[in-house]
């Protein structure tokens, strides 16, 4: 079997949590068609506003915002390696073998005498981002390997660029006064066009309403396009996520919602060569939209219908056919949700569907808002419980119990050739000291993990080599 990965076939995954005490990443190789989880970074508080872009050799970067993590009292902050971007920061990260470059797209000042990977561009306002204060990332890499990457902030929106080896930076859309929360600038999207012209779109709230903004570059300036304005809904403004991609023939497709129906401008397609409007599913809310175009001129698309993932595609940007991807069940954070959509470079996926879906994204808010509701816990009977994994997933997210008697977890691995275990935690977010950690098997393979008697309440357990995608609650009664 090969151990190259298909660089599609990644799920590139982001540990969120303020780590003062990081756990070391754990990278494991698979093969085939199937998604292999990986940490990309896991010191400070980092990952939010996560984009991925593949570049033409399949390398795939991530860009995201780091923060500093918050530390309890009497933590000691984790050391940093040499070449680290100091925080905050825009950050940017790329795998190659398994092995991570974390470096940075934008970063408050340089560090004297130390170069951070891909050259990031000196911002001084990234200095006052907070967690609260930003609102997404979004990556795009042209055919010739420059980074374009929009993403934003406090300050408002900015754009930076790396064609040789350092980035540029420069701010698309101030904000004035300089934002205490992330919700009247949305989360923007970058796409760029073969010659390296970008575009990038986002939704900006003003007095007239929720504006689709499109920006780019012409002749050396930019240039700025409203496609729609949006009545503002009642509440706290949350602009919906946009998406943009390049069509076949080589015009920017933006993909937005206005609230009731999913909506995709192209360029070139109207009257005198302008935006082109076309519903891709009316009736869906379309939160969380991403959006590719295949190497056979196909654009895809993916967002939320409300408990649901829909995937739509089109030929032509005009004409567009659904379909159901996963039912998700309904969170408390629409705004927070989102979908990633990537279309396989080589066409290897044709056969399945023709491309590929993560879903959710990592975004922190996503991944706890999606999670489906628990319906059925798994009982011990006779003092044991099973527990099978099949597909990077188990087939349950709860177990039960009984009080003050040990008991057994008779763990199946059915997935060839992957690395699972069970352990029990104190909570989800207490994983220092697990009260069960069980001997990692890579499957087919089974293993019996005891677990002693525990007081009545409610632990946590996951796959130590997948937790994000493998967890559930152990209740104790
Ligand atoms: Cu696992």
């Amino acid at each position: 079997m090969s151990r190259k990965v298909l660089p599609s076939a990644f799920v590139l995954s982001i540990l969120a949590a303020a780590c003062a005490t990081p756990t070391p990443p754990s990278v494991t190789f698979g093969s085939g068609k199937q998604f292999v989880p990986q940490v990309a970074d896991f010191l400070d508080d980092v990952g939010l506003g996560p984009s991925v872009a593949v570049d033409a050799q399949g390398t795939p970067y991530i860009s995201y915002f780091g923060f500093l993590a918050e530390l309890k009292e009497g933590e000691i902050a984790p050391t940093r390696p040499i070449g680290s971007p100091t925080l905050p920061a825009v950050l940017l990260d790329s795998t190659k073998d398994g092995i991570w470059t974390r470096g940075a797209v934008a970063m408050q000042a340089s560090i004297p005498n130390v170069s951070v990977p891909f050259g990031p561009a000196t911002v001084a306002p990234v200095k006052s981002i907070t967690p609260q204060s930003v609102n997404g990332t979004s990556l795009a890499i042209d055919p010739s390997g420059g980074f374009h990457v929009a993403w934003a902030a406090d300050t408002g929106l900015w754009y930076a660029e790396s064609l040789d080896t350092a980035f540029s930076a420069s701010l698309l859309q101030p904000m004035k006064p300089r934002l205490q929360r992330a919700g009247p600038l949305g989360s923007p999207a970058v796409a760029v066009t073969s010659s390296g012209t970008p575009w990038v779109a986002f939704i900006l709230t003003t007095a007239r309403g929720q504006e689709v903004t499109v920006k780019t570059m012409v002749a050396g300036a930019w240039k700025s396009d409203v496609l729609e304005t949006i009545p503002r809904r009642t509440g706290p403004s949350q602009p919906y996520r946009v998406a943009a991609t390049i069509s076949a023939s080589g015009q920017p497709v933006v993909l937005y919602s206005n609230g009731s129906s999913v909506i995709a401008a192209a360029l070139g397609g109207g009257e005198e060569g302008g935006w082109a409007f076309s519903t891709v599913e009316s009736g869906a809310d379309g939160y969380g939209l991403s959006a590719t175009t295949g190497k056979d001129g196909t654009i895809h698309v993916s967002y939320y219908a409300g408990d649901q993932v829909h995937a739509a595609s089109s030929k032509d940007g005009t004409s567009w056919q659904t379909s159901t991807v996963a039912t998700v069940g309904k969170g408390a954070n629409d705004a927070g949700r989102s979908t990633g959509i990537a279309a396989d470079d080589a066409g290897t996926y044709a056969e399945v569907s023709g491309l590929d879906l993560a879903v959710p994204s990592p975004t922190p808010s996503a991944v706890a808002t999606s999670t489906p509701a628990t319906t059925q816990c798994t009982k011990t009977s006779n003092g044991v419980v099973d527990i099978v994994a099949q597909g990077i997933a188990f087939d349950t997210n709860c177990i039960e119990a009984s009080a003050s008697a040990p008991f057994t977890i008779a763990f199946d691995n059915k997935d060839s050739g992957i690395q699972h275990n069970v352990s029990v935690y104190p909570s989800a977010t207490d994983l220092t000291q697990p009260i069960e950690q069980g001997e990692i098997i890579t499957g087919p393979a089974t293993a019996d993990y005891k677990v002693p008697e525990l007081k009545s309440g409610e632990y946590y357990f996951h796959c130590d080599v997948h937790p994000t995608l493998m967890n559930g609650t152990l209740r104790v009664k």
